[in-house]
């Protein structure tokens, strides 16, 4: 089997591409020519997948990759990614996410073997904006009764939003209107070790991170740290005080945004189950519980014994978003059902392991100061 990975350079493309290597997949992997590499979370596997150069935007480029490549499989991870960002850059937003997702759809639809390729596009929860599925009772063993499953009606909050909204519909016609076998996975809120670091999970380790790292160089427990002011803390006592004895505290904007929050490895193994199936559908992908950015930042502090972590945040306007998402939750009961697919890692797993992961990081980067 051969797939062509767009994306293969973001965190899901990265473990959607160990993940196809261990079932003995030949994989193409299409990368945006930039100044810098951007092959970082596919180092390790670089000699096993061929890389092509390519973007999404450029028709006649997907076209031709589509062609010269073969591929039985073409999962489509490409996307400008960050609902903030969306708001700034609504164009580009469009190019990549809704118009660049037409492209590929129109290389199927021409190409001689149209009906030997299998199509994956990366849907998004993001999709449900503000609306919900509310029930009296609550279902399926959990203690929810507000929720998003494959029927709940999208009410998207952003450029990025709609952009997703756009290309999932396209998905669908397409597959109506020329019989493609295209599925949308529609998934939740999933981060990893490998997340980017402006989205908030990562932002939250990555400060934890070299939080950790830093107290560990100057050998100081968070007992002894002072608020200088409500940007930083800083070590008493010590008279330096340019010279590293204040650390900037976490800006932060809503905190009480609920996400469904999963792992990045038990996701891309729905969207792999997604192209097994005899006939192409959309699902639900998502853990069935929510948290709020409160729980994750309690969680991830915890990791590194502090439970006051009010004391490191502070609330910074410039991360509001012009219109939030509030509340998501998504049941993902269609896929447990039909593709037998189940998360496994749990959201506390999560936390810790981005933690763990970024505090290691640090600490390499930053050696305690009586070991340099
Ligand atoms: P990500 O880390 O931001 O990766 C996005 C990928 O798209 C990168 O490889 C990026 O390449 C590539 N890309 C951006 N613009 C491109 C262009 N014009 N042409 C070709 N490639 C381009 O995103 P992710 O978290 O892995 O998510 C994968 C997909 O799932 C995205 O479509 C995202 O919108 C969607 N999604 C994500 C989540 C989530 O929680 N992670 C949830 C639902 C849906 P560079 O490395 O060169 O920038
Ligand atoms: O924000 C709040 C923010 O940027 C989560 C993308 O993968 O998942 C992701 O989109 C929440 C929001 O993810 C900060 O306002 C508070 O309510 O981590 P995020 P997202 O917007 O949910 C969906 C499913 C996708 O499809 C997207 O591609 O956290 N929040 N303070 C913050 N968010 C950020 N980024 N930075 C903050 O400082």
């Amino acid at each position: 089997m051969k797939a062509l990975i767009f994306g293969i350079t973001g965190q899901d493309g990265s473990y959607l591409a160990e993940l196809l290597l261990k079932r003995a997949y030949k994989i193409v992997g299409v990368t945006r020519r930039v100044s810098v590499d951007t092959t970082k979370r596919i180092s390790h596997i670089l000699p096993k997948i061929e890389i092509v150069e390519g973007d999404i935007t450029d028709a006649f480029n997907v076209n031709k990759i589509i062609e010269e490549h073969e591929p039985d499989e073409i999962y489509n991870l490409a996307a400008q990614s960050h609902v903030g960002t969306s708001f700034s850059q609504p164009s580009l937003t469009w190019d990549v996410t809704a118009s660049g997702v037409l492209n590929i759809l129109e290389a199927i639809r021409y190409s001689p073997r149209k009906d030997d390729i299998k199509f994956y596009q990366a849907s998004s929860s993001e999709m449900f904006g503000k609306n919900y599925t509310e029930v009296v009772e609550p279902i399926f063993g959990k203690t929810c009764s507000k929720y998003q499953d494959e029927s709940t009606a999208f009410m998207p909050q952003s450029p990025y939003a709609i952009a997703k909204l756009s290309a999932h519909h396209l998905v669908r016609n397409y597959r109506d209107a020329y019989g493609i076998f295209a599925c949308s996975g529609i998934l939740f809120n999933h981060e990893s070790e490998r997340r980017g670091e402006n989205f908030v999970t990562r932002k939250i380790t990555k400060w934890i991170g070299e939080f950790a790292a830093w107290m560990s160089y100057h050998n100081v427990s968070p007992k002894v740290l002072v608020d200088i002011d409500e940007h930083e803390v800083y070590i008493p006592g010590r008279t330096h005080v340019d010279q590293d004895f204040q650390f900037p505290k976490l800006r932060l904007g809503n905190l009480d945004a609920r996400r469904d929050w999963g792992h990045a490895k038990d996701y891309v193994e729905a969207m792999w189950l997604m192209l097994k199936q005899d006939t192409p559908d959309d699902y639900v992908v998502a853990t069935g519980e929510t948290h709020s950015v409160r729980d994750f930042l309690d969680c991830a502090f915890k990791t590194i014994d502090i439970d006051n972590w009010e004391s490191y945040v502070v609330i910074d306007p410039e991360f509001y978003r012009a219109t939030e998402v509030d509340y998501l939750l998504g049941l993902p009961q269609k896929a447990k059902t039909l593709l037998g697919w189940s998360p496994k890692i749990s959201f506390k797993e999560l936390a810790e392991n981005m933690v763990k992961y970024d505090v290691k990081e640090a600490k390499l980067r930053r050696p305690r100061l009586q070991e340099i």
